[in-house]
């Protein structure tokens, strides 16, 4: 907060305008940065908490309200996961799969959002949900602003592991000119602020085969959904 608004309830759209970043950390936005190999230290614990995930809540491909299959395979773990089906996009606390709530976040997922959360200036992090997108070589997620949250107050978090990808950054109007930001394994981002609702997408993803992961790419994405 600026000491002028101490008083109102307005949030500080630039709040973290001029603090100043660690050296591996670029800054793609206002309130946009990226923590490269940030996760790298994680994965050895990422990994297996991973698997017990995808156990009780597999990879499915969802169909969108228009009648497309994603390319992208989802699962989600926490209180509530991102779901859509031809009714529309939506947060549940049931996964529609399973008919069980979503798996716990583990401990490991929560304590790496909110420290890659901090490390980019924004304390206090509370993530209640983390999407698990799954990338084959081909897969894509086209433009897109996530707005399915109640509030947009919060930062997201997003961690890449396995193969490379090209992260779009536009911005708040679809049409907006978008930046290509490559992404690698064990890179996070962290978008807030005023870049909260910029458009963003995954272009194809390139054939390869990652060393841990083999040929696919897994993002994490938190929020704080509720
Ligand atoms: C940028 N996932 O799940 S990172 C998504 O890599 C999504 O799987 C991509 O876009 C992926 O919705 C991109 C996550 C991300 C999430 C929210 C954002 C990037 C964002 C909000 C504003 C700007
Ligand atoms: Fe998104």
């Amino acid at each position: 907060m600026r000491s002028d608004d101490m008083s109102s309830t307005t949030i500080d759209l630039f709040a973290n305008a001029d603090v100043q970043q660690p050296a591996k950390t670029e800054r793609i936005g206002e309130q946009s940065f990226v923590l490269r190999g940030f996760a790298l230290p994680w994965t050895d614990r990422l990994l297996p908490a991973l698997e017990r995930v995808l156990r009780a809540a597999p990879f499915r491909q969802m169909v969108t309200p228009g009648g497309f299959t994603m390319s992208v395979g989802l699962s989600s773990c926490g209180t509530l996961g991102w779901t859509t089906d031809r009714c529309g996009y939506r947060y549940t606390r049931i996964d529609p799969l399973t008919g069980q709530p979503w798996p716990d976040m583990p401990a490991v997922f929560l304590e790496l959002a909110q420290a890659a959360a901090l490390e980019a200036g924004f304390s206090d992090f509370m993530p209640d949900s983390c999407l698990i997108n799954h990338y084959v070589p081909g897969a894509r997620m086209s433009l897109h602003q996530d707005k399915n949250e109640r509030s947009y107050s919060a930062p997201i978090v997003s961690v890449s592991l396995g193969l490379p990808a090209m992260f779009l950054f536009g911005g708040h109007v679809r049409s907006d000119k978008s930046q290509r930001v490559p992404l690698f394994h064990g890179d996070i981002v962290v978008w807030g602020g005023v870049d909260r609702l910029r458009y963003h997408g995954i272009l194809p993803l390139k054939d390869g085969v990652h060393p841990q992961l083999g040929a696919q790419r897994i993002n994490f994405t938190f929020r704080t959904a509720d």
